[in-house]
């Protein structure tokens, strides 16, 4: 009788029981673990960094730090986990142990962490203040042990490993549930190694004997992600950059063994044998740690808005970090940053316009319902569209049943049987006619596109080509604000204004006569003539369609250098020093020694009231003058010395230095460089400036 039943049902919906049950797609190539695929959907979590280098403002601890100057007054670890919950974190790794050695919990196994500070009389235990935290937030908890330890006697024997075990168990014991343990790949050089003070090097392949080591951490943690750079393949790979992307093609595979060129970090394989998705890790400032020093310099709201498309746009996950202050807190800039970035990430996602739009394919499983192209705009990640098992290639159209604006396109495949989508497209109806919009490779767990904003009836996305019949879960369309932030207006050695918009969609509008710019202010077109003498630019981004203005940008220029002339050298690249480019630099050549002289014919006499001086501004910079010798001269030989004196602060600060004087007429002029901050015959100059009264 039951059979009789089955077949009846059979002849009558085909579609559901025959195909739905029988024909469901088969998985293809690796596949992510339970773990990986939690892990993947927490898409943005956060690292903080803090250990005893914060207070020797250095990037790393050399082991031999004093833990007393471990201290700090107002140490909060609510804050860190408010910030990152408002900031739409999903959890924070924590640097239990940097490559100093020194421990943020009071391990039982050596006597540098917390337990020999004076913070707390060194009861404390941050690791737990931290693991407390996240809990309180509904944030999971991740912990980084540095493998490379530079203060410990034993680094380099194979007691090391013991102790490092030891400490892994430890930190995975006694703190609840770990999502994810970081072992980062820097090791083997020198320290102090219990007052060696020497190099150690170490056998990265065989050393840590990581294979045992998993075996253990599984054990404790049997939901934990194992990130592990140039150790045995682990869960998690490192993306091979900390700018803050990955490649625009990234396949979520690796293979078991063998060596990781830059290249396959950054891609992936797509033909490799093991489930190794990658984790973009970048801090809110350029270094990891906290310095004074890059206060000015935290990531803007477009940096962070590319680094989120560029890490969660392209099926990776984004690990933003945050460099706790000497004082023990987040810094209010970075916080500031985190929340006005958390904001726009809101408002570019806030309105799904394909949300349960009607969508057809042209081609369905096996025609069966339960694969129908419906299943990518139900907002349900459990289902989706797929083809017959042939068919590697086929589209989707969503119909908006009437014209929406739209400049972002969101896609997800349903990676848990596999990544397959090597290549797709998308296009809008546009007058009759199918535009298209983009067209890109691989997809895999999430991937998003920007583009300009485009008025359409339909969207068509097209498979190009897959590995096997795709499986797409989710696809979302939206039209993200612009985001306005003012522009950077300079100006070039010729004299003219150059401005720079901060998102290319913006219309610039600007006033050279002290206005306030609105939209029937000047638009910006390209080099804004503005003569030899001084200018006065103010300028600001506008969005045509929303009507807003970003806030204005201001900028007084003192006369143009257009005809300066740097004497005493036949190097071309000196006039990087005028450009206006803060990002471009001029070192002088080491073969004099100091005073440096940099002498500069202003090509008529002015009258001078002062000058100024901006040092290199990349990270590693070196040649910052620190003290210096100004001189002015009518004939470039008798020389009248105006101002001397030291930048203070310099080195943690290299912002512009302006210094004023007596004023006086001179056609040349000498800024002597008496002093670099490491002590040697350099000097080097990001711009040099004059004010002229
Ligand atoms: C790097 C380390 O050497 C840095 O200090 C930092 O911890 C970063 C996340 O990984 O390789």
């Amino acid at each position: 009788m039951k059979k009789i039943f089955i077949a009846l049902i059979i002849l009558i919906f085909p579609g559901v029981i025959v195909y739905g049950q029988v024909n469901a797609p088969k998985p293809y190539g690796p596949l992510p673990s339970a773990n990986q695929l939690r892990w993947q959907q927490m898409e943005y979590y956060a690292f903080v960094h803090f250990s005893v280098n914060t207070y020797t403002d250095m990037s790393w601890g050399f082991g031999n730090e004093d833990p007393n100057i471990f201290n700090p007054s107002q140490l909060d670890c609510m804050q860190w986990a408010r910030i990152c919950k408002e900031a739409g974190m999903k959890g924070i790794i924590i640097t239990a142990k940097h490559h100093s050695g020194f421990c943020l919990w009071p391990s039982k196994y050596t006597e540098y962490s917390v337990k020999n500070c004076p913070w707390k009389n060194g009861k404390g235990d941050i690791v737990r203040e931290m693991s407390d935290a996240c809990k309180a937030y509904g944030l999971k908890l991740g912990i980084y042990l540095s493998p490379w330890d530079r203060n410990s006697a034993d680094y380099g024997k194979p007691e090391y490993i013991t102790y490092f075990r030891n400490q892994l168990r430890e930190l995975l014991t006694n703190y609840g549930d770990i999502f994810e343990i970081w072992f980062d790949g820097a090791n083997g050089g020198s320290g102090y190694y219990g007052g060696a003070n020497e190099t150690r090097k170490i056998d990265a392949k065989t050393y840590y004997d990581w294979a045992n080591t998993y075996k253990m951490i599984r054990e404790l943690q049997p939901n934990i992600v194992i990130w592990n750079d140039g150790g045995d393949r682990a869960d998690l790979r490192w993306v091979g950059t900390e700018a803050g992307y990955i490649g625009e093609t990234n396949w979520s595979l690796l293979n078991k063994t063998g060596d990781v060129p830059e290249e396959m970090l950054r891609h992936g394989v797509e033909n490799g044998n093991a489930w190794v998705p990658g984790e973009v890790n970048t801090s809110i400032r350029p270094e990891w740690f906290y310095h004074p020093k890059e206060d000015g310099k935290v990531k803007t709201l477009p940096q962070l808005m590319d680094i989120y498309y560029n890490s969660v746009g392209r099926n990776a996950t984004l690990l933003m970090n945050f460099p706790i202050m000497p004082n023990g807190l987040i810094n209010e800039k970075d916080e500031k940053a985190a929340l006005d970035f958390a904001h726009a990430v809101k408002a570019a996602f806030a309105i799904n316009l394909a949300k349960n739009a009607p969508a057809k394919a042209t081609n369905v499983r096996s025609k069966n319902a339960i694969y129908n192209a419906s299943k990518v705009t139900d907002g349900n990640k459990n289902s989706y569209w797929s083809t017959d098992d042939s068919i590697k290639s086929a589209s989707i159209t969503i119909d908006f049943g009437k014209a929406v604006s739209f400049n972002r396109f969101l896609v997800q495949e349903y990676i848990a049987l596999g990544q397959r989508v090597k290549a797709f497209s998308i296009e809008a109806w546009v007058k009759g006619e199918w535009k298209l919009l983009d067209k890109q490779t691989t997809i895999g767990y999430k991937r998003i596109l920007r583009f300009p904003t485009v008025s359409s009836t339909k969207l068509r996305f097209t498979v190009l080509d897959a590995k096997a019949c795709p499986l797409i879960t989710n696809m979302e369309v939206y039209k993200a604000p612009q985001i306005l932030t003012p522009p950077i207006i300079i100006r070039e050695q010729s004299g003219k204004v150059r401005i720079i918009p901060a998102d290319p969609e913006s219309d610039i509008f600007y006033t050279l006569d002290g206005s306030i710019p609105t939209r029937n202010a000047g638009r910006y077109t390209g080099l804004i003539e503005t003569g030899n003498g001084k200018a006065e630019v103010k300028a600001m981004a506008y969005n045509a369609v929303t009507g807003k203005s970003s806030t204005v940008t201001i900028e007084h220029f003192d006369i143009s250098k257009k005809q300066w002339k740097i004497l005493g050298t036949a190097d071309s690249n000196v006039y990087a020093i005028m450009d206006g480019l803060e990002s471009t630099s001029w070192h002088q050549q080491q073969n004099t020694t100091a005073p440096v002289d940099l002498i500069i014919d202003l090509g008529q006499t002015e009258k001078l009231a002062g000058f100024r001086y901006l040092p290199d501004q990349n990270w590693w910079a070196s040649d910052i003058v620190t003290n210096y010798a100004f001189y002015i001269s009518n004939d470039n030989n008798q020389w009248q010395l105006v101002a001397s004196g030291e930048f203070a602060n310099i080195k943690n600060n290299p912002l512009w230095q302006t210094n004023m004087f007596k004023p006086i007429n001179a056609r040349y002029i000498k800024l002597s460089a008496l002093h670099n901050i490491q002590n040697n015959n350099a000097a080097g100059y990001a711009e040099i400036d004059i004010i002229t009264e």
